[in-house]
């Protein structure tokens, strides 16, 4: 007799094909029902940490069944050249950007631009956490640059070591809500995930994710249930993301250049060199920066070659449907049937 019940939990593991569910406050192991396999066309497809899922839970095993649809979803570019989205963590409320004020390449405008146009993109409110500032200082300074790259998104300055700020990223996570940390590695993500739960879960200072012959480990996203009952994401980082966004996303992100681009003259301009580009004109009367600028048009780049890899890729799932039909259509052929 297989005896067993069909209920619902949320992944909060995945390594592999195997993954850690949590039903009814109790993690089990899980894997997904064979017709994932041939069925699933994407990566996303899959069941991610985060995910609601419908499970069948056995005596012994528990099998997912199916994945709830999505509410928000943070993304990234698998690393490489295929063109294709890795979700980082599924229906979470905060996206928080760890970024370090320990100087070096764990800070800058420009690195701060790009995970911002990914968090817009995952449908979640952003938070920007500038992590070590038992190490900086002049963290209110760092605080208030930052305020201009990211108007209108919560910044709170944190460290892992001597436990300033972790009650107010605590607060945000009250009934329930769920962040998912991400940022390059090395800023203390994991170091703010264990001092979150007053435990170490997770390992912290591993060098860039790369094991010593510089292969990239497999690691990913594990989500935590913190003690007033909010969940933290810890993702490995990398050290620049793979831009997963589109361009609506660049719009939050220049919010001053997008709100003056309102005004250029084609509704298709490229701001570069058409007639009557009013963000021209804002770059030449010093209303907008030339950095912000300049990163703008490379994001813009990027995102659009992105948004062509896309297509390709559509246009190749397309064919291969269409050479399945084709086989199929040989095969009901060949059977010859007459009419
Ligand atoms: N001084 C200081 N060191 C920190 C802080 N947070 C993390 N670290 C250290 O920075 C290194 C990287 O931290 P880790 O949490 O592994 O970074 P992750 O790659 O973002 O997960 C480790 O050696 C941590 O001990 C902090 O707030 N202050
Ligand atoms: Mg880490
Ligand atoms: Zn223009």
């Amino acid at each position: 007799m297989n005896n067993y019940i069909n209920t619902r939990g949320r992944v909060v593991a995945k390594h592999r094909d195997l993954y850690k569910v949590e039903i009814e406050s109790q993690i089990k192991e899980a894997r997904v029902k064979g017709s994932f396999l041939h069925k699933a066309e994407m990566s996303s497809d899959f069941p991610y940490v985060g995910d609601w899922v419908n499970v069948r839970v056995y005596e012994d095993s528990v099998i997912i069944e199916e994945v709830i649809d999505r509410k928000t979803q943070i993304s990234r570019k698998v690393a490489g050249v295929i063109t294709e989205e890795q979700i980082i963590a599924a229906n979470i409320d905060y996206v928080a950007i760890v970024l370090g004020l320990d100087g070096g390449r764990n800070y800058s405008d420009r690195l701060l631009e790009r995970f911002l146009a990914v968090a817009w993109d995952s449908g979640a409110t952003p938070l920007l956490i500038l992590n070590k500032a038992d190490l900086n200082n002049k963290a209110d300074l760092v605080k208030l640059q930052a305020e201009t790259i990211a108007p209108g998104v919560n910044i709170i300055i944190s460290s892992a070591k001597d436990g300033s700020g972790i009650s107010t990223i605590f607060d945000y996570l009250a009934d329930g809500k769920v962040a998912a940390f991400i940022g390059p590695s090395g800023v203390g993500k994991s170091a703010l995930t264990n001092a979150l739960l007053n435990e170490v879960v997770q390992k912290t200072g591993e060098l860039r994710n790369n094991d010593k012959r510089g292969k990239h480990t497999t690691s990913s996203s594990v989500m935590f249930q913190l003690a007033n009952g909010g969940y933290i994401v810890d993702s490995p980082g990398l050290k620049e993301i793979q831009l997963w966004a589109d361009e609506d996303d660049l719009d939050n992100v220049f919010d001053e250049i997008a709100a003056v681009a309102d005004s250029c003259k084609f509704t298709d301009c490229k701001h570069i060199n058409e007639p009557g580009c009013a963000v021209q004109a804002a770059l030449e009367n010093g209303k907008i920066s030339p950095e912000r600028y300049d990163s703008y048009l490379s994001l813009k780049n990027e995102i659009a070659y992105l948004e062509r890899r896309k297509n390709e890729k559509g246009r190749h799932i397309e064919r291969l449907h269409n050479k399945e039909f084709t086989k199929y259509i040989k095969t009901v052929q060949s059977k010859k049937i007459k009419y």
